[in-house]
């Protein structure tokens, strides 16, 4: 029972190292493609969200070495008091150089985290530092409501306005966007405050009754992607799940004329004459 103590603290990075290993394998990872099979999973689907999990896995190795080390030296005091029996225990009223030695090194820590990230943070939420080509033509407008999110397209080959058009799309719980190139939706909230996040994507922005907040991403392959409320926001928080499907420019652009004519469609005029006035 003497080492007890010893053995205690020495299991668990032990422990950790097993479990950060075998993680990955296991799929107890970050989220990734659809496939929990592929080789894709865990891995972010757009460029950005790589370099936002390379800021978790950048703290995730500083705090791990933190654990490790100050385990293994609890550990071995631990070890030392259990061996020693007879040993009558140092008495420390505690140590000036210590205490100034651990409140330098973690503050150094934290100030090169917080000007290492400024970066990734700039590219992901200002907008003078967005891709131009993504805020000249938001692809969709995105209202979060209790508790569905609307997505409001403008019609083929215009672009969106702030205000609702009477060419409009309208769809529910499905977000379609192109792929390969960087897209920007407009955010709102019709009531109160939601939460659009894409784990997939690693995009999470919280919709604000009053906004319009721009959220900007590339997703870099074809496919559906959870889209869900990371905010609760009701008794129906959970019903908030949606899709993003992303899919090449010509299939999405394809998508929104099926929607119009679908949308146009008023079950009477033939269809082709419903159609004929492209533009
Ligand atoms: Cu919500």
């Amino acid at each position: 029972m003497r080492y007890f103590w010893a053995a205690f603290f020495m299991f668990w990075p032990i422990v950790a190292i097993v479990i950060f290993t075998i993680s990955p394998a296991m799929n107890w990872w970050f989220p990734g493609a659809g496939d929990p099979d592929s080789l894709t999973k865990g891995q972010s689907m757009t460029p950005l969200g790589v370099d936002i999990d390379n800021l978790f896995y950048l703290i995730l190795i500083i705090t791990s070495v933190v654990f490790v080390l100050t385990h293994i030296a609890l550990g071995y005091v631990l070890f030392r008091g259990a061996r020693d029996e007879g040993k009558k225990a140092l008495f420390s009223h505690g140590s000036h150089a210590l205490e100034v030695m651990w409140t330098i090194v973690p503050t150094g820590i934290l100030i090169f985290i917080s000007l290492y990230q400024l970066d990734v943070w700039r590219k992901f939420r200002v907008m003078s530092s967005f891709p131009e080509a993504a805020v000249e033509a938001p692809v969709a407008e995105v209202t979060a409501r209790q508790f569905e999110w609307r997505i409001r397209y403008p019609a083929p080959g215009k672009k969106l306005q702030l205000k609702p058009q009477p060419d409009d799309l309208y769809t529910v719980n499905d977000l379609h966007v192109p792929t390969n190139r960087p897209v920007m939706i407009q955010l709102r909230s019709e009531d109160v405050q939601h939460s659009f996040f894409a784990p997939q994507l690693r995009v999470k922005q919280d919709a604000l009754p009053g906004q319009v907040i721009p959220v900007w991403f590339e997703v870099t392959q074809a496919g559906h992607y959870q889209l869900t409320c990371a905010e609760l926001c009701g008794w129906g928080h959970y019903k908030m799940k949606a899709r993003i499907v992303a899919e090449p420019q010509t299939q999405f652009g394809k998508y929104l004329h099926d929607l119009r004519n679908e949308q146009n469609d008023d079950g009477v005029q033939d269809k082709k004459s419903g159609d004929a006035d492209d533009e």
